[in-house]
């Protein structure tokens, strides 16, 4: 079936060893990709940041409803806020709420309560799934696949944000309610992810055991 309304479109002609090498070279730019939490606080442009989230914004989703907000932080004050709220929730987390079965499997990547990129990195992009709204963004339309639709979004910033040699963490205190206040946001939007974005620092490290990554045999069948 044709949409009523519709545009042409098309993809490049490309040779079969063309899209081959694209892929390869996609694959192994998106392999350097690690997820690291030690930050310096040099700048970073704004415009890097805009366009990342545009490139977001561009993520297939649900009923075209776009059901994303990203709420940019870097002023200080709403940095050390965000920090302060997430910290006393991870305190919980780790000294009684995570079942030690949680604890043993985060025990190879070394982290605990205390979330200092919270205030160091430049950016912070805490990501909101509106459940309701449409693209009007009325607060009450029915949205789809929300879930689904935002988190393809944010894999696409992080993609960008990569692409444009940032290093990024995504950060989920739970719960996070307190990102709903501390930005400002209606109660149909709930807080799915921070987007910690800026520079490693020069001593920065990524824990040895992040890096085993599953074969493609063993992620992929072939029917
Ligand atoms: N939110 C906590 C715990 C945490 C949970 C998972 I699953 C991780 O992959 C990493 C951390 C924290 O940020 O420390």
């Amino acid at each position: 079936m044709r949409d009523h309304d519709s545009l042409p479109y098309s993809m490049p002609a490309l040779a079969a060893e063309e899209r081959i090498a694209r892929a390869h070279h996609m694959r192994d730019r998106l392999k350097e990709r690690r997820s690291c939490r030690y930050f310096s606080d040099a700048p970073v442009p704004r415009e890097v940041i805009e366009a990342a989230i545009e490139a977001a914004g561009s993520a297939p989703n649900g009923a075209n409803h776009q059901p994303w907000h990203f709420a940019v932080v870097s002023s200080p004050e709403t940095k050390r806020a965000i920090r302060e709220a997430a910290e006393a929730e991870e305190r919980a987390f780790y000294s009684g709420k995570a079942s030690d079965e949680w604890l043993e499997a985060l025990g190879p990547l070394g982290t605990d309560a205390d979330k200092p990129f919270l205030e160091t990195a430049p950016w912070l992009i805490v990501v909101f799934a509106q459940r309701k709204g449409g693209i009007e963004e009325d607060g009450q339309t029915q949205n789809y696949y929300v879930n689904e639709s935002v988190g393809i979004a944010c894999g696409m910033l992080i993609t960008t944000l990569h692409e444009a040699g940032l290093s990024t963490l995504t950060h989920t205190p739970s719960p996070m309610g307190f990102l709903r206040e501390i930005c400002g946001r209606p109660d149909h939007e709930k807080p799915l992810m921070i987007v910690v974005a800026g520079l490693p620092s020069d001593d920065a490290t990524v824990p040895k055991g992040a890096t085993r990554k599953k074969p493609l045999a063993q992620i992929a069948s072939w029917l």
